[in-house]
């Protein structure tokens, strides 16, 4: 049983001055490694285990003769891994991303009024979000729109509801920040949107969220069905 720590498309300090190297380093080898090896560890209390991050977060109802406790830890591990897995993929060094699409430009101006306004109403939601725990720009399959949810912890969107196709997360954890930007997550959040990469972000709106397609992790880290 072993996932791996996925590698990222740009080195330690390609995110600087908005995020900075040590930061990266640590988020990326000590946190996202932890999350995969108590995953693992959780992971020897179920029968047939498989090396799948989708699975445990799409199907972890499935997971039969667990106690409660561990089917928690399977939430909250998995959840640590997918979550961190597309949130480096989000991003790229500024000035880098390709333009967003027409398509996801249509979407956004529709549910939110205009680009300006969804920043605005995902800002309000990354810096109300109590504790830690991830922000998301989700297309809602259902009701063929999208939405920003919050969630708490690890908990991944998906996990919790499967009608959206998640295309952009924010880690609102103080480890994300804290060594930059101490207690100010406000100047931290305005300054991510320099890096988030709009190329992938219309990627997975376009060929995923509009295809009522999930959203799933190659073991090595990328999205399945976009190439980067
Ligand atoms: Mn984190």
């Amino acid at each position: 049983m072993a996932f791996d720590l996925p590698k990222l498309k740009y080195p330690y300090d390609a995110l600087e001055p908005i995020i900075d190297e040590e930061t990266m380093k640590i988020h990326h080898t000590r946190h996202h490694q932890a999350y995969i090896n108590k995953l693992e560890n959780t992971l020897k209390n179920v029968e047939q285990p498989l090396e799948d991050i989708n699975y445990y977060i799409y199907n972890w109802r499935k997971i039969k003769n667990v106690k409660y406790r561990v089917k928690t830890d399977i939430i909250n591990f998995s959840g640590g891994h997918f979550n961190h897995a597309f949130f480096w993929n989000v991003m790229c060094p500024q000035g880098k991303s390709e333009p967003i699409c027409n398509e996801l430009t249509v979407y956004i101006n529709k549910a939110f009024g205009s680009f300006d306004k969804m920043v605005e109403t995902f800002n309000s939601a990354a810096e109300s979000l109590f504790g830690s725990g991830w922000v998301w720009l989700c297309y809602d399959m259902i009701d063929d729109t999208l939405a920003i949810r919050k969630t708490p912890n690890q908990d991944c969107i998906v996990t919790r509801a499967t009608r959206f196709v998640p295309i952009l997360n924010l880690d609102v954890w103080e480890h994300a920040y804290y060594l930059k930007y101490k207690n100010d997550r406000s100047t931290y959040i305005k300054n991510w949107w320099k890096i988030v990469d709009w190329g992938c972000v219309s990627k997975i709106f376009v060929k995923l969220a509009l295809n009522k397609k999930p959203l799933r992790i190659n073991p090595d880290g990328s999205i399945e069905g976009i190439n980067n």
